[in-house]
């Protein structure tokens, strides 16, 4: 190691220097934070934070590619009791007996699903790590139709070309807007099973959506209604200020 000696006087304009740069930096945040907070609430959140958000969400949306797979586990893994998070739009109750999916095509044509039409469609099984952005996951298996067959098999074609879907509760408590690519995906599902057996009523009976390329708040429970359209649809936790993406 090699010194260089300086003097008192050199010694204390530095650290005159240091002080000043570092009480500018302290300056420039205070009033980041302060423009921050007094700036325009935009969905949720305020407008430059939601100007990153979008940003992020154009960067990944861009990197999207259908023909990558999330990593899947082996059916060991799966937890045996998985967590039930998030009840918005199950509180009511609903009358399970009388259920159907009502599938909007278009104005004044809905197309009613029941649950065993659904079942008779080719199964889907996957193993995958449910990710949480409050921050925990955990492996869970999950079975149902894909949503790409799904629409193949009721000639969903027209509705498909469009950018979105917009899928809600019975009681339109919960509502979410997922981008047709990932709606697409091979490893997107209406799930109706989970660990091999009927979904409890805490997730989602009779039938949710599994969206493995996406953080749980898209998955959907208790799915009353699905809609296709080229404006992005209504999206709860969006609207509370998170990304609309969402994507993993
Ligand atoms: N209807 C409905 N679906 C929902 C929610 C909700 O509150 N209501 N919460 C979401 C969130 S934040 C997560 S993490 C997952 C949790 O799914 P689980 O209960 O099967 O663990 O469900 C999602 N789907
Ligand atoms: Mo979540």
């Amino acid at each position: 190691m090699k010194y260089t000696e300086i003097t008192a006087q050199q010694f204390k304009k530095r650290t005159i220097i240091s002080f000043s740069i570092f009480f500018v930096f302290i300056l420039t945040a205070f009033f980041c934070l302060r423009w921050i907070r007094h700036a325009p609430q935009v969905n949720g959140t305020r407008k430059p934070l939601r100007s990153v958000l979008s940003f992020n969400e154009r960067v990944f949306g861009s990197l999207f590619s259908t023909g990558r797979l999330s990593k899947t586990y082996p059916l060991s893994d799966a937890v045996k009791k998985p967590r039930a998070n998030g009840n918005v739009g199950l509180r009511s109750p609903v009358d399970t007996a009388d259920w159907v999916l009502n599938v909007v095509r278009g104005e004044k044509d809905t197309l009613w699903v029941r649950l065993d039409e659904l079942k008779k469609l080719p199964k889907t099984d996957i193993v995958f790590d449910f990710k949480c952005i409050e921050g925990w996951s955990q492996v869970t298996h999950w079975g149902g139709v894909k949503f790409a067959d799904f629409v193949k098999y009721y000639h969903l074609d027209k509705q498909t070309a469009l950018k979105y879907t917009g899928i809600s509760t019975p009681d339109r408590e919960y509502y979410v807007g997922i981008d047709m690519n990932s709606a697409l995906h091979p490893q997107t599902i209406l799930c109706y099973e989970m660990n091999g057996a009927p979904l409890p009523l805490t997730q989602g009976y009779p039938l949710r959506l599994i969206i493995p390329v996406k953080y749980g708040v898209k998955h959907i429970k208790r799915i009353g209604e699905i809609k296709f359209s080229t404006e992005r649809p209504p999206d709860y936790w969006y609207e509370k200020g998170y990304d609309y993406f969402t994507g993993l």
